[in-house]
This record gives C-alpha cells, structure tokens and sequence, in this order.
C-alpha cells in the first residue's frame, strides 16, 4: 500500500463492551447449534483443509465427474478440486427439479414501479436453458465473456445462470455506471456479447441503459451482438443485424439445453472493482470452490431453511448480489426477494413494505442504508409489520455501534441476531462473521472466523500482533472461493494481495482481535490517520461523530498539518437542521469525550451528501483531495453521485 507507515500499529480508541448472546428460540432451532461443533469444523479445516473442503464437495456439490486432488500448489496459485467436472447453472437450478422444490418459488420480484413476478425454479430453470440457447446461436463460446448491463430484474439472473450454463464468463456492470465504465470493462474483458435492458426505473426516473451501451460501443469492438430487454418501454434505437430483442429470440429459442460440463477451476465471472489509483481491477473467480463457498456460507451464516423468504438488498452488480442474491441462495434452493429500485421511493418506507408483503425472514442490507433509514426516522419502519423477520445481516463497512443499536431495536425488534458479515470481492464468500444461534455479537464486531478461514493480525513482517493491537488484516491459510487472478494481469493480482505480507493475503484492512479472539475491522489501511505519530482509525472518529443525536453520517479524512503530520478534517451530515459554530465546538467537544484529546477534530464541515460508491463505501481519498486543497486524480468511474464532489468544493469557498 502507498502509506510507507503502514504495517506499524494502529491504535485503537473505540471503546464498546456491550454484548448480545443469541436468543434462546432461535439457538434451538439453529443449522450450527453448539459451541464445540463450531469449534470441531473450525479446528478440523485448520489442521486438515484437504479432508475438510474434499467431505465439503462431496457432500454439497453436484459432480459430473468427481475431482482427483482436493488442493495442490502454493497460495496464491492453490487449485481447487482438480480434475472434478461440474457446472454452477445445474448446481442452482437441475438439483432442485427432482422434487418438491421444482415448484418452489426461487425469485419473488417487484419492480420499483409495484408490478411483481414470481418464477419457481422449474420456471426459471426454463428461461435459464433457453438463454443459454440464444447465446449460443449469438456465438457464444466456452471460455468467452459476455458483459451484463442490467436493471434488477430476473433476466439479469437468467443472464449469469446461462452464461454458466454453457461456461462463458459473465461481466457484470453495475446498471448505474457510465458508458466509459462499460467501454474500459468490455475492452478489458474482451467481451463479444452484451446484454442489456432498455432502461430501468430509480427514484421515478428512467436509467437509459441502452442508450450507454450504444455510446460505449463507439469505444469497444470486441462486442458483436447486443440483446436488449424491454423493460421501460422507451423509445431506442436498434442497429441491424447488431441489436436484437431479448423476447424475439427467446421466443424462437428451444428449452431443452444440457450444462455444459465444465472444470472445476474454469472462470465463472469477472467482477471489476475500483482500485484506489488507475484502472479498476477485473477480479476473477471460478466455479466449484466458488459455489461451495457461497453455499456453504449462506446456510452457516443466514442459517437459511426450506421455509425462508430471503431478501439481501444488494445490487447484483455488486459482488454481494452475485454471492447472496444469486449463487449461494439458489444453491440452497432458497426463496429470494428482488427488489428493483430504491429504498425511498415512492416513500421512505418501501423496504419495510416489501418485508410486510412478502413476510420476509432474512433481511440482508448495508451500514450506509441503516444510517439512512435512522436519518428518515423511526416511523417508517414503526407502519409496518416486521414481525416475520427472524436474521438480520450487515455488510459493506464496519457498522458503527449507534448503527447497530438501532438495528436491532428498531428493525429486529430485540428478538433478531445481528450477523455482521466480512468479506470483500475478493474473497468471493463470507470470511469472518458470527453463527447466529451460537456467538454472542458485540456491536460494531464481526466477531470470529468462520470454518476453513484463518485469519490473523500481524505487522507488516508478518509477525502475529497481541489482544487490542491493530494492525493488518490478513489469511494465512487459502480458501476454495478466493480470487484466482487479476483479469489479464496476474502479476499486479501477486503484488496486490501477496507482497505486502510474506505468506500471506493481505486484504487492504486494519484491524484489531480483542481479549476473547474477536475481530474489529477499522477500515482500509489507506484510510488511517497519522496524527502526532499516532496511527488511527477513521471508523472509529466516524463513530464517535455519528454517537452524537444531531449526526446522520461523518466521513473523516487527513489532511497535511505543520504541527501534527496530519489533522484531523470531518465531513458531517446532520438528519435535520443546518449546523452551526456551536454546534461545531460541541461535536469536537463530544469527540473529544468519546475518544480523547489525541483524536480532536481540527476541522468540521457540514456536508449535505458524501462521495460514495454505488455500493455505499464513502470514497474518502476524494475527501482527502478536498481536505488538503487538491484537484482528484484517480478512477471516479464508481462514484455514485458527481454532483456531490462539486457541492462540497463550493461549501468551502
Ligand atoms: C462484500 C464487500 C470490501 C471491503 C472490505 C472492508 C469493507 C465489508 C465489512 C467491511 C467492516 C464489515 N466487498 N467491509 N464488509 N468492513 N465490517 N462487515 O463489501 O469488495 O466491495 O468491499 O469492504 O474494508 O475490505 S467489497
């Protein structure tokens, strides 16, 4: 990482001691009920991941032909599985035909708009073969990549499960991104096809994805053909013998067509993610240890039942919708909820809507959504029967504990676990989070490791640090879902994740283990402060900020200071009224209190909205632009909202 600081320790100030044991009716019933279970599979995949992962695979996937070798080589380059035949459109779908689940409802969607659609998984089964038939007729080759820019809607699943189907490597774009954003990820992948939707509904409004795709292919050739759903009904343009309508090839498609089968180690997807300079990163991923480590997690984790009605809120252009909208819950043979739009449309009480409607019990959503549902208000929510809700689950960023308090009283109405789930794009599935029928949750933890990950906090020698010390994140041990390499680049994908500690994946974070092996993450090394010398967390000033009753959201960023090395500078939104100087003194003031005098805020400045990415991360290296005076330089093609960084420049002149 840039920081030549980095790898010293980093203090840790949050301090937080409230803990929640599992309730009773829900341990009883739970997939992982004991402690020692727990500690049995943990212990056992540590000390023999070749019999643990092998009885794995056996037991859960699906094999054409069964695997020879369990692991062979070294991390990074381990292989998983080796010489086993599978395919993952039959490992979600074919499995479940043979009995009472192939009239199961496997997607329950509701566009923003309010029209629903409900495909079981016979249904989907179907639309999934006759796709994977028109790419075929389109081209599509094994080994080939298609890009998908799409709305969410079920085609999108239909999409990615045909691609699997026939072993082309899908590419999804997030619907929100621009054409230069589809352009640089169609070159980079090479991509011949691309499928896309008219356009989708947000906020009201008409996202025109079709027209993007037309603009992007002025700067990409690879692509030959474009498929294009009708979903908004808009006018568009379609180029001959170039452009054709999804329901005109469908329609003529046959619905019989076998999976193709493919390795165990064959690439399933690409998934591009924003690297912190310069072009973004096509993480690669590939099919059995994926699939069964996104199964397995689902179930562990989400302690996911046949009569479940699952709903994760993430986009699936967004690593969590591919591992916790489509692959792990479909492997399972789960009920999911989709949902298209925005959590404030038509009102701020939709999603509570959706989870009345459709007696929803998993609820999986994010730290910057929760934030926001605090900003609109307790009242919301309160219009609305939760109580089918019986998991709730976090994901995205550390959760600061004011946040998680209101998540469980409010939403999870002190009866719901709270599962806070870490892991990145990276790592393909949940690494570290609790059992929700058997570990205690400390607000603002992700608490332990789950079977088969061995996490550890070290120095940047790799030496192992003590109880309460940050330090970096890392995995000793490699695991079956982790990345196989950086899209057509595998030495930055060694230098990325495997040079910055001997031995070990370094995932970019900070965090520290607490007395009882409990894991804090403090956010990406990257983001630490060094204030006098002292390294600290941005989280935890966040959280500190956003413990004050008047803070909606805080992002905390350093800037160059004469005295200090570095200053502290908060970028602050309030839930209601405009701030003032008073206000300002009594947030440094409470600050101080919550952390102490070293943490002191130089400066505060009130901010309508903060830069983010479309999946909610606060993009504080643009904050940090701002801060020392700077123009940005780097990838903005993630960030959500362009206006904002023009709003906060002017708020300062
Ligand atoms: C799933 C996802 C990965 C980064 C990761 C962290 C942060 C994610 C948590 C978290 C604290 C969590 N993939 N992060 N989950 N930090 N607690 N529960 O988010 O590739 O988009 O981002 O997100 O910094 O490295 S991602």
């Amino acid at each position: 990482m840039s920081d030549p600081a980095a790898g010293q320790n980093i203090s840790s100030v949050l301090q937080e001691h409230r803990k929640f044991s599992p309730p009773p009716a829900f341990a009883e019933q739970a997939n992982i009920r004991s402690e020692e279970a727990y500690q049995e599979l943990w212990n056992r995949a540590k000390d023999d991941p070749a019999g643990f992962w092998a009885d794995q695979a056996r037991e859960n996937l699906t094999w054409i032909e069964p695997f020879t070798e369990t692991m062979s080589g070294e991390m990074p380059e381990t292989k998983w599985f080796v010489g086993g035949k599978l395919n993952a459109s039959a490992q979600c779908l074919d499995r479940h035909l043979d009995g009472w689940r192939r009239n199961k409802a496997a997607i329950v969607w509701e566009g923003e708009p309010g029209d629903t659609r409900t495909l079981t998984y016979q249904q989907l089964h179907r639309e999934v073969c006759r796709f994977a038939n028109v790419l075929k007729q389109l081209g599509v080759q094994t080994g080939d990549r298609v890009t998908l820019y799409m709305p969410m809607i079920p085609e999108l699943v239909v999409a990615m499960l045909a691609c699997a189907r026939i072993g082309a490597t899908h590419s999804i774009v997030f619907g929100g991104f621009s054409a230069d954003a589809v352009a640089d990820r169609n070159n980079d992948a090479q991509s011949k096809v691309i499928v896309t939707a008219d356009g989708g509904w947000r906020r009201g409004k008409e996202v025109e994805l079709k027209k993007a795709v037309d603009e992007s292919l002025k700067k990409s050739s690879s692509v030959k053909k474009v498929v294009v759903v009708r979903r908004t009904g808009s006018s568009i343009t379609m180029a001959p013998d170039r452009d054709y309508w999804w329901h005109d090839l469908m329609d003529a498609a046959d619905a019989d067509c076998d999976p193709t089968p493919v390795d165990s180690e064959h690439p399933l997807f690409i998934l591009y993610t924003s690297g912190s300079t310069g072009k973004p990163k096509g993480v690669l991923h590939t099919t059995a240890g994926y699939v069964l480590g996104t199964m397995l997690t689902t179930r562990w984790v989400f302690d996911l039942k046949d009569d479940d009605t699952y709903w994760c809120t993430a986009d699936i252009g967004w690593v969590t919708g591919h591992s916790y909208i489509c692959y792990g819950p479909l492997a399972n043979g789960a009920t999911v909820v989709m949902y298209e739009g925005a959590p404030n449309w038509p009102d701020e009480g939709r999603f509570w809507e959706i989870i009345e409607k459709y007696r929803v019990s998993i609820f999986y959503t994010a730290p910057t959504a929760i934030r926001a549902f605090i900003k609109w208000g307790d009242d919301w929510p309160r219009q609305h029967d939760l109580s089918s809700l019986r998991l709730l689950g976090s994901v995205g960023e550390p959760i600061n504990p004011e946040a998680w308090m209101w998540y469980h009283r409010v939403i999870g109405q002190e009866r719901c676990p709270i599962v806070d789930t870490w892991w990145q794009t990276e790592t393909g599935a949940i690494m570290i989070s609790p059992l929700p029928g058997i570990t205690p949750t400390k607000p603002g933890s992700c608490t332990r490791p789950l079977p088969g990950v061995v996490p550890d906090i070290v120095t940047k020698t790799g030496q192992s640090l003590g109880a309460n010390q940050g330090g970096l994140l890392v995995m000793r041990q490699p695991w079956p879902s982790m990345l196989r390499t950086l899209y057509g680049d595998h030495e930055r994908f060694r230098n990325t994740y495997f040079s910055e500690v001997p031995g070990c994946y370094f995932a970019g974070d900070g965090a520290r283990r607490d007395e009882d092996g409990y894991y804090w993450v403090m956010g990406r090394v990257d983001d630490v402060l060094n204030v006098s010398g002292h390294r600290l967390s941005t989280m935890e000033v966040e959280s500190a900020l956003v413990s004050h009753p008047q803070v909606a959201e805080a992002a905390v960023v350093g800037f160059p200071h004469d005295l200090k090395g570095e200053g502290i500078c908060c970028f602050v939104t309030l839930k209601q009224s405009d701030g003032d100087d008073q206000l300002k003194s009594d947030l440094v003031g409470h600050v101080r209190k919550q952390i102490g005098a070293l943490a002191t805020p130089d400066q505060i400045r009130f901010a309508n909205g903060l830069p983010k990415t479309r999946s909610g991360k606060i993009m504080r290296r643009l904050l940090r632009d701002i801060a020392a005076g700077r123009e940005s330089a780097g990838d903005t093609t993630t960030l959500e909202d362009y206006t904002i960084l023009a709003k906060l420049r002017q708020e300062e002149e």
